[in-house]
């Protein structure tokens, strides 16, 4: 198991709105400064390589995923095991790979884990040869939390890009998050596997978020338009790497990164059209057909209202350059103060925390940055001690405690 480091330091806030320039900022009062949290942050766990993905059960154990190694379990007692993926893991995925941006990605437990232990992960798979596919895999623990075993494929067929283009390499844009809603569906975020045509595509499962049953079956009520797979709960998207569940209504968001502008937040409405549609048009013809680099916010924007008049509106969107918008997930609690109930979002090229209030309608109505140390931020996710732990791409998970702002 890795070593355990444990430093610490106090970090700093600002409340720098930025970035709001695209829409009036709020009707909802900035709270007084004095109850924003202050933030102390801890390395909790070093020496991974490429963490990707965290879930907590309720008892402490700390499940992570690792791109090219698999999923691991870090136990409140400090031991952990290497519970699936690659050689040396409890069960080993002889199918498994990680190659360019793709490997073990999403991490979520059942929402029955207590009494199934039942955990899924989402994962490259080439036991389809060509093209190779992504995978949401389901297997089951034992008490001790040291062996996995009843591999179930709950989904086998998320697109994944199996050879490069002009755009990059193999295995980029697949999306990866995955999370249960209050609904007790698992959401799963896919990507647009730098294809014009996958996005809008009804058929293809990729730059959509699906809807599925815990056995992988298309959930009822996805609303998907007449000719899409079921599974379909949304699409239109560029590449789903945050998915948020809000606590306080079951409202879904996700966080996706722009091509070279416009990060969005989105909520998500069953059936809807995020917006997204990089393929060739009057006017342009790019190269292998993908034009998603191929413009700016007006002539290839994120939400093409000029195609696809009602597009799902997103939450907020960063207006300028991309800055590489991951990760998502909503802090509850009153530890969290004047945070309590707002997003947090991380950003992986630009570095950094943000911290985005979200009206009940799911409008951003202010926007703030948190000064913690840089780093590229791959996961978020709160634990069950009220916490936020995050993953870093430079191998640490951060364990961050809010206490009284002086
Ligand atoms: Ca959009």
């Amino acid at each position: 198991m890795h070593a355990l480091r444990a430093t610490s330091l106090t970090a700093l806030f600002a409340t720098l709105a930025l970035g709001c320039e695209d829409r009036p900022i709020d009707t909802l009062p900035l709270p007084p400064a004095t109850d924003t949290p202050t933030l102390t942050r801890s390395v909790f766990l070093g020496g991974l390589s490429s963490p990707w993905d965290i879930a907590f059960h309720t008892d402490g154990a700390m499940f992570f995923t690792e791109k090219c190694r698999g999923l691991s379990v870090r136990l409140p007692n400090g031991t952990g095991h290497h519970l699936f993926g690659s050689a040396g893991a409890s069960l080993v995925a002889s199918d498994f790979f990680c190659e360019g941006q793709s490997g073990m990605h999403g991490v979520a437990l059942d929402p029955l884990f207590v009494s199934n232990r039942r955990v899924y992960v989402f994962m490259p798979s080439n036991l389809n040869a060509s093209p190779r596919t992504n995978r949401v895999v389901r297997v089951t623990l034992n008490e001790g939390y040291s062996a996995a075993s009843e591999r179930l494929d709950i989904v086998t067929d998320i697109a994944f890009k199996h050879v490069g283009n002009a755009h990059g390499g193999s295995g980029a844009h697949s999306g990866g998050r995955i999370r249960f809603g209050n609904d007790g569906y698992l959401y799963i975020g896919t990507g647009d596997n730098h294809s014009g045509t996958i996005p809008q595509s009804p058929t293809v499962l990729g730059g959509k978020v699906l809807r599925v049953t815990p056995f992988g079956q298309a959930a009822p009520g996805n609303n998907a338009p007449a000719g899409f797979d079921p599974r379909i709960y949304t699409y239109g998207h560029r590449n789903v790497q945050g998915i948020a569940r809000r606590p306080s209504d079951g409202a879904m968001f996700v966080a996706e990164h722009g091509p070279n502008h416009s990060d969005e937040v989105t909520r998500l409405v069953a059936g809807g059209n995020a917006g997204w549609d990089p393929q060739n048009r009057p006017g342009l013809s790019c190269a292998d057909g993908y034009c998603g680099y191929a413009g700016n916010a007006t002539t290839m924007p994120m939400t093409d209202v000029t195609r696809f008049p009602t597009a799902l509106t997103p939450s907020w969107s960063n207006g300028g350059a991309s800055q590489g918008m991951g990760p998502a997930t909503f802090l509850h609690g009153d530890q969290w103060r004047a945070w309590d109930g707002r997003l947090a979002v991380g950003i992986m090229g630009g570095q950094r925390l943000m911290i985005l209030t979200v009206n009940t309608a799911g409008t951003t109505t202010d926007v703030l940055q948190a000064m913690l140390t840089p780093a590229r931020y791959r996961a978020l996710t709160q634990g069950p001690d009220g916490n936020l732990y995050i993953a870093v791409d430079a191998g640490e998970i951060w364990r961050i405690v809010p206490s009284p702002g002086t």
